[in-house]
């Protein structure tokens, strides 16, 4: 980084902080994950200086001779890791594509339904705040209280009710398996268009570790930072029937030119995704998450739904008497990064919930095992209990410990110094 720490050395520090904490830290939130220098390098390329307005062979813009070949390769790489019949590439990232999808198919006004946001859904799925809640008609499903888990016949009987024009499966806080088959029978009967969000599981469901939407799902969107390893941006897969509604949405719908160095990165992720070692850590991503949250519930803490199938954990701190956000903090200060997050049913507000949100993609890159996991849960359990009663001084023993295990599995990424 010679020239920008020349040019802007107050931004190249602030790099080189970044870089220190992201290898001294534990990172557990779910949707964070560590590229590889290759999608890093890909990201920091001269692609980023070309305007490419439209699609592969139909562009606004001359000179796109190398442009056309990269965003080629990655729809194809796409195509074949989902098993999907179209890719666009394009959107900015996971919201800009889900906004992209009810431009597709909705007019203002319409129905969409999806999970309730305090219930592990995701803000773009109809949820109030969010444009898809204003500017449309947003109808909400959830989990039941006791199991922490969708019931697919209240799902189906909220659709009849309501004709939703757009049904939404996925989430961001959704430890179970997605029942893709089950929506699609639902999605078919009231006459909606399924859309599978798999931001979350994009990983897992390419390295085989989670059941696929295809075959069901009649578009899947999703980001391609998270478990699928790529870097911040987005997809929007379908089937041949939606390409064309899907492409216009995405442009001239709603975005402007794409942004082709991130597009030429999401080809080296989903070329690496589609290797061997790509499955072997998707598999690892989820027995490291069963084993986590197995270790957690011996020191009483309370899973949402119980456990996980996948990459994620939810944990409600309401019967450690510490609310989300003082563990989260606490956490942060002992070198374990965290989300503080809702829980379903949660008495407390979203800005100051009753649980965390923890997941094991990015401990999974630096090749932590199982075998660690006991170490984990008791970092977070002896934590947990110092926010309690103020402990700082166990909190800087774990973050010690910490770092001795990071320094033990180095990220990958990142650069030694
Ligand atoms: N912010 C993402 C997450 O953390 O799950 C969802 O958009």
């Amino acid at each position: 980084m010679s020239h920008l720490a020349a040019t802007d050395p107050e931004i190249a520090a602030l790099v080189v902080a970044e870089e220190q904490l992201q290898a001294d830290t534990l990172r557990l939130i779910p949707s964070e994950n560590y590229v590889s220098h290759a999608v890093l390098e890909a990201t920091g390329t001269v692609l980023q200086n070309k305007y490419s307005e439209g699609y592969p062979g139909k562009r606004y813009y001359e000179g796109q001779q190398n442009i056309d070949q990269v965003e080629t390769l990655a729809i194809e790489r796409a195509k074949a890791l989902f098993a999907m019949d179209h890719a666009n590439v394009q959107p900015y990232s996971g919201s800009p594509a889900n906004l992209a999808v009810y431009l597709a198919f909705l007019k203002p006004g319409d129905t969409v339904m999806g999970m309730a946001l305090p219930m592990g859904g995701h803000l773009t799925h109809g949820w109030g705040v969010s444009a898809t809640g204003t500017w449309f008609r947003g109808v909400q499903y959830g989990v039941e209280r006791e199991t922490g888990r969708v019931d697919l016949d209240k799902v189906r009987d909220l659709a009849l009710a309501e004709r939703p024009k757009l049904i939404f499966c996925g989430g961001t806080a959704v430890p179970r398996t997605i029942d893709f088959a089950g929506y699609a029978e639902i999605a078919r009967e009231v006459g909606a268009v399924l859309v599978a969000d798999v931001a979350h599981i994009a990983g897992l469901i390419a390295g085989g570790a989670h059941p696929s939407p295809a075959g069901h799902a009649d578009v899947v969107s999703t980001t391609t930072h998270k478990t699928l390893r790529g870097p911040r941006g987005a997809m929007l897969l379908s089937t041949e029937e939606h390409a064309k509604a899907i492409d216009r949405a995405v442009f001239p719908g709603l975005q402007g030119g794409p942004h082709n160095h991130t597009t030429a990165a999401i080809a080296v992720a989903l070329k690496e995704a589609s290797g061997a070692e790509f499955r072997d850590y998707a598999h690892q991503v989820v027995a490291n998450a069963q084993a986590l949250g197995e270790q957690l519930a011996t020191r009483g803490f309370e899973l949402v739904s119980g456990g996980t199938d996948n990459h994620l954990l939810l944990i409600d701190l309401s019967g450690k008497d510490v609310p989300g956000k003082v563990a989260a903090k606490a956490l942060d200060r002992a070198g374990i990064v965290v989300n503080y997050n809702t829980v379903p049913y949660d008495t407390r507000k979203p800005f100051d919930p009753s649980g965390i949100r923890i997941g094991t993609p990015a401990l999974t890159s630096r090749g932590i095992p199982a075998s660690e996991m006991g170490t984990v849960a008791e970092w977070i359990d002896r934590v947990v209990a110092a926010a309690k009663t103020g402990d700082e001084e166990t909190v800087a023993k774990v973050r010690t410990e910490v770092k001795a295990l990071m320094d033990a599995y180095p990220a990958p990424g990142l650069p030694v110094r």
